[in-house]
């Protein structure tokens, strides 16, 4: 028999749960229809469940119609269960994503279609609560085809004109249309398994109207994807029933039978977390009833018995690796327990971790206390009362707190030296910003021939096994990548953990020179109220430093959309609620992270010290006479050159850290601009750096600018290069000079000369930037490709701010890094406002500003 896992997902109180009662009921699987309304719900098991009227943990039933088995799984559509949802929709063979008509496509059902077209799950749309008045027919159309895709297609509509539509939406269906006049079952469900048409049907679930026809429509237009014969399968959630454990999976490949043994072999996985474990007995669950196999076939859910060490989420024999979650939680509580040692409580509910591992309770060592990360006070709630039901424990929780991140905005250069008594191990790496959301990357410009592979891919582990922290809260460090530059080993004395040792100070001191930004999560949101409270909404907004698009009308309601801060709008329903006397509504769901809208005042509330930090020390240890001398980390580059001069026998010979780079760079220099006379280049002409002045070279980056580009792309320029070209530049120079003025950047700023008769080459060094007027018939991208290629060659971080595409594609082939003009002009702003904003602290307080305000330039 055909096998199908299909999932109900929407936005809370759609209507899933009334829905899959429905289509159970109609498919005779139940004989009474339960209702949530009444707590008799067949899925809405659990009690918390049915005292909420809402549903918290998704559950399954199974239903045989049009000789296929389905497994349908209900999920919860509250956000604070999301992670629970997202779970589920990863192991789906088709979704019935239900809207309710009274509120149209949410924000909610925008993220739930994001994480369905990002895991190529097939989609059945089921428009809810006809019954009730709301958005019709065609508006709800309009709404589908504008909000989720353009191939929404109205499947009540008599055949002939459903075919056209649906033939109108992809070539494959057109070309089948046209062929036979029609189309068949077949082709419509090869079109949806292909995500290219997404049929939609109307009803009412608690009146059981269009229901039978959502039913034919899960046998006619769905077909079981083709499944490897070796065997595998997709831990869905972990859960519990009278004390067993209970494993819920989908097979995705060969088939499990009962005492078969698993394990987590197929993973990689190190040596002494290896197990076997045998799947004693597997249930089919439908509702809180199960009935037992022997045999489960790709397609089924079962619920196995005699496993304690699998997880959510964990992929199993061919299916391995560990299915990554994107709706993270935003919010960190603290829990605290009335009596008892903390850490004793932490290791016995430690377990909950393995039924929601983004559930992330951990034991803050520092603190001495429990936390776990959460999406709101819901789940808070449930939380609670799980660990009272499972382990008769009590627990408070504290307010909250927004979980902040750390990334950086140019890159950043950073060496780890790990050399105790018999130890050796030193990491040269640099930090690169990637795109928002990309998470952490890592990357190898070493040989083979430099670092054996075996180390190299050591030092790859401890890049990857940490969640590195930020210097300026402590926070995650994210949307960067590590680029491994160079290694070292010793023949003898080179031990794993010093490379871990080796490289998580060299990610540490890349930071202290980097310039840091700290990120905090932004809610997208959902308000509709009566609309002659929309000002006061909108003023609220702006206060948040939120931003909405223009309001629009649902029905009686305006209805505004938007983002802004997780910190500014946690508390906002309350506020809503109070201000429209209940006819509010506010939705919200985490959407991306953003740099802080009060960075200055989060940092100094956290009050976190990088370089108290000891676990995450940016220092270097050498060997000096025989034993370990700590070198700060402003200290160590210029440590390294000077002993660099004495050679040392331990040290295999190897190319040296840094090469002359100051002789370099001046010959880099002049053959770039031509031969410098008088002055101009005085910085680089100095003797013998300080100390610190080296340390800061080593982290140090250049900016080259197109100059006209920019004036162009930038509004404010342009408008005024209409006037005088001449007032243009003049006002970038300023604006430049000023910029350059709170960074550890040397700046370039290229304006082409290239239609000046006779003009020669003139470099200007001013208010610490040099402005380059390049020759006649030179335009500016020729000299900036020629000045990358120097400047990277001598390893220099070099960004260029421009926004043409050719100069993009040479750029990029060189390794220097491309800003587009406008992101450029983002960073000038932000950058002037954290400066102003610094002075203004300046003036007002005390002692400890120097460091603030050292601070606060490394971090933009
Ligand atoms: N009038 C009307 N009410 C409906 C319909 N379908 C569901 N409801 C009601 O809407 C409310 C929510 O229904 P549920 O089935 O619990 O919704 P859900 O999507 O499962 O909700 P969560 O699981 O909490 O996300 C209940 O009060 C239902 O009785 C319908 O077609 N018409
Ligand atoms: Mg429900």
């Amino acid at each position: 028999m055909e096998r199908l896992v299909i999932g109900m997902l929407a936005h809370v109180d759609a209507g899933k749960t009334t829905l899959s009662e429905a289509l159970l009921f109609r498919a005779g699987a139940v004989r009474r229809l339960g209702r949530v309304d009444h707590g008799d719900a067949f899925l809405d098991t659990h009690h918390i469940e049915r005292e909420r009227g809402i549903t918290i943990f998704s559950k399954q039933a199974v239903l045989e119609t049009g000789g296929k088995r389905i497994t349908l799984m209900d999920t919860p559509g509250h956000v604070d269960f999301s992670a629970e949802a997202e779970r589920v929709l990863k192991v789906l063979d088709l979704c019935v994503l239900v809207v309710s008509s009274t509120d149209g496509v949410q924000t909610h059902t925008l993220t739930l279609w994001q994480l369905l077209k990002r895991h190529h799950v097939p989609v059945i749309i089921f428009v809810n609560k006809t019954d009730l008045p709301g958005l019709s027919r065609g508006a709800m159309m309009e709404d589908l085809k504008r909000e989720l895709d353009g191939a929404c297609v109205d499947f009540t509509e008599p055949e002939p004109e459903r075919d056209e539509d649906a033939a109108s939406c992809s070539e494959e269906l057109m070309e089948r249309f046209l062929e036979n006049g029609g189309l068949s079952d077949g082709d419509i469900a090869e079109a949806v398994a292909g995500r290219q048409v997404f049929p939609v049907f109307f009803g009412s679930a608690l009146r059981v109207t269009g229901v039978d026809e959502l039913k034919d429509a899960l046998v006619r237009f769905t077909k079981s994807p083709e499944y490897p014969k070796e065997f595998g399968a997709r831990v869905i959630k972990i859960s519990w029933s009278e004390g067993v454990r209970l494993t819920f999976m989908k097979v995705t490949g060969g088939s499990l039978s009962a005492k078969q043994l698993l394990n987590n072999r197929s993973a990689i996985t190190p040596e002494d977390k290896v197990w076997e474990e045998k799947a004693d007995q597997l249930r089919l669950y439908s509702g809180a009833r199960f009935t037992s196999v022997s045999e489960a076939f790709p397609g089924d859910v079962v619920a196995v018995t005699g496993l304690t060490k699998t997880y959510a989420g964990q992929g199993l024999g061919a299916d391995a690796g560990d299915a990554g979650a994107e709706l993270k939680p935003v919010l960190s509580y603290t829990l605290s327990f009335s009596g008892g040692d903390p850490f004793d409580i932490y290791r016995r509910i430690a377990p909950l971790n393995e039924e929601d591992p983004q559930l992330g309770l951990f034991w803050d060592e520092q603190h001495r206390e429990i936390k776990a990360r959460l999406m709101g006070e819901v789940q808070c709630e449930v939380l609670q009362r799980l660990i009272r039901e499972r382990y008769g424990l009590e627990a408070e929780f504290d307010v909250g707190s927004v979980m902040y991140k750390e990334t950086i905005a140019a890159p950043s250069f950073g060496i780890g030296h790990f050399e105790p008594l018999r130890h050796y191990a030193h990491v040269e790496l640099r930090l690169e910003p990637l795109p928002r959301g990309s998470g952490m990357q890592y990357e190898s410009e070493l040989s083979l021939n430099d670092l054996s592979r075996s180390w190299q891919r050591l030092i790859f582990t401890h890049m990857a096994e940490k969640r590195h922290r930020g210097v300026l809260t402590g926070s995650p460090l994210t949307d960067v990548k590590i680029v491994l530059m160079d290694g070292r080993a010793h023949l003898k004395h080179t031990e794993g953990g010093d490379f871990r040792q080796a490289t998580y100070r060299a990610i540490r001191h890349a930071l202290m020179y980097a310039q840091n930004v700290l990120l905090e999560p932004y809610y997208s949101f959902r308000i509709e109220l009566p609309e002659e409270n929309v000002g006061r909404a909108m003023m609220d907004i702006k206060r948040m430093e939120g931003e909405f698009s223009p309001p629009a009308r649902v029905m009686d309601k305006a209805v505004l959309e938007g983002l802004a801060p997780v910190s500014e709008m946690r508390d906002y329903a309350k506020t809503l609620t109070a201000y429209t006397r209940g006819r509010g509504r506010l939705s919200v769901t985490p959407a991306e992270y953003r740099p802080c809208h009060n960075a200055l005042e989060v940092i100094r509330s956290i009050g976190y010290d990088p370089e108290s930090d000891l676990r995450n020390s940016p220092d270097s240890v050498f060997c000096a006479a025989g034993a370990a001398l700590t070198v700060k980390w402003h200290d160590v580059a210029a440590y390294l050159k000077r002993q660099k001069s004495v050679p040392n026998e331990k040290m295999p010979s190897k190319k040296p850290v840094f090469k002359d780079e100051e002789a370099e760079l001046m010959s880099i220099f002049e053959r770039t601009y031509g031969k410098i006379e008088g002055t101009r280049l005085d910085p680089l002409r100095k003797k013998a750096p300080e100390p610190e002045e080296a340390a800061r070279e080593a982290g140090d980056e250049y900016i080259l600018i197109d100059g006209y580009n920019v004036i162009f792309a930038w509004e404010s320029l342009s408008r005024l290069a209409k006037q005088s070209i001449d007032s243009a530049r003049e006002a970038l120079k300023r604006m430049m000079i000023n910029f350059a003025a709170t960074k550890k950047t040397t700046l370039i700023l290229v304006f082409d000369a290239y239609k000046v008769t006779g003009g020669q080459e003139k470099v200007e060094h001013e208010g610490g930037i040099y402005t380059v007027y390049t020759r006649e018939s030179e335009i500016a991208d020729v000299f900036i490709e020629r000045a990358v290629q120097k400047l990277t060659s001598a390893r220099r971080n070099v960004r260029v701010v421009t926004s043409d595409g050719l100069e993009q594609l040479i750029v990029m082939g060189r390794g220097a890094l491309r800003v587009p003009a406008k992101a450029f002009e983002k960073e000038v702003q932000l950058s002037n406002e954290r400066l102003s904003e610094i002075m203004k602290k300046l003036e007002t307080e005390g002692k400890t500003v120097l460091h603030l305000w050292q601070r606060m330039i490394s971090e933009d």
